[in-house]
């Protein structure tokens, strides 16, 4: 079905975007009349949302949240998967076991700030947003559509980087997700993190997620935390790295969640051209905001080196 008013639309076999309110949603799995409800959600003081532009680390999120909340217990964690313990809320059917969960409740999105639940905005619950470099946000988002089978497997890489820079995405353009979030963190309660802070030193986000949400963790307990969420040990535990979901919704055949985990890989996809292009973008987006990102993991592994 076209859009008439903003012009764009994507058809893909089995699921398709689905314009709504200027954000793309996914047919079969959001229903735009439910999303249009979320802002009427009712929200306990208690309420933890993780919110992220498609890509940026909110797995990555989603297993420290849970290790936190089990004290740096990985077997509590397991045979549950990271979007079960952790659910998103623009999912067909959330509204029903978001009301029924116990406290604390901890929940996640990739919505546009336009849908948060109002009381979210008004300081009750607590937001912790991942931001990632959107470079590498961009290539990871391109495998990713080739394993998602929810999602249009793009031509090449050059056909999708146009789709993102023009937000023909699940998620629209994510200069203007990160702005419109970040922009009114100061009407919540909110904690901002790079996926490049957690690659350069997970302990100390870590430290940074248990003061905000108030959490007593031994040093050892952590340190569980922490060695618990490392790639390569996500990338072995199946609750993890959704080895589980069905091929329906995962092409196994086709890749992996837990696909490359570093910084600087758009360095093998952007032409010359393309990075220009995107810096520019970005120069022009952000300005207004007081965000800097690394672009390499070089940068990552110069700020660790000893100062002389
Ligand atoms: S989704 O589909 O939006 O929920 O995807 P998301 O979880 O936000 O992002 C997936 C990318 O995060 C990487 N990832 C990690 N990197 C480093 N360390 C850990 N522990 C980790 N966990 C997840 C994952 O590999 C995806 O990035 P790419 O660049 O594709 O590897």
């Amino acid at each position: 079905m076209a859009d008439s008013t903003d012009g764009c639309e994507t058809q893909i076999p089995d699921f398709k975007l689905i314009p709504h309110r200027g954000f793309y949603l996914i047919s079969g799995i959001h229903s735009p009349k439910e999303v249009d409800q979320i802002q009427n959600w009712e929200i306990r003081d208690s309420d933890i949302f993780v919110i992220t532009y498609p890509k940026s680390g909110t797995i990555w999120m989603q297993q420290i949240l849970s290790l936190i909340e089990a004290k740096g217990d990985v077997a509590a964690t397991m045979g549950q998967l990271n979007s079960e313990r952790i659910p998103w809320i623009e999912l067909i059917g959330s509204k029903k076991e978001f009301v029924s969960t116990p406290s604390p409740r901890f929940r996640v999105s990739h919505l546009a700030y336009k849908f948060a639940p109002q009381e979210l905005k008004q300081k009750r619950g607590k937001v912790i947003y991942v931001a990632r470099n959107p470079k590498d946000i961009l290539v990871s988002y391109y495998h990713f559509h080739s394993y998602a089978t929810m999602l249009e497997t793009p031509k090449d890489f050059d056909d999708f980087f146009e789709k993102f820079m023009e937000g023909k995405v699940f998620g629209n353009r994510w200069f203007e997700h990160i702005k419109a979030w970040y922009s009114h963190r100061d009407d919540m309660n909110f904690l901002y993190v790079t996926y490049e802070d957690m690659i350069q030193d997970l302990r100390s986000v870590v430290d940074r997620i248990c003061s905000f949400l108030e959490k007593n963790l031994t040093v050892e307990q952590k340190e569980n935390v922490v060695e618990h969420s490392t790639f390569k040990n996500m990338k072995k535990n199946p609750s993890a790295n959704y080895e589980p979901v069905s091929s329906s919704l995962l092409n196994h055949k086709k890749g992996s969640f837990m696909r490359k985990g570093t910084v600087g890989d758009w360095k093998n996809y952007f032409t010359v051209a393309q990075n220009e292009r995107f810096d520019l973008a970005f120069q022009e987006t952000m300005r207004d905001l007081p965000l800097t990102f690394l672009w390499d993991i070089k940068d990552i592994t110069a700020s660790l080196a000893p100062h002389s």
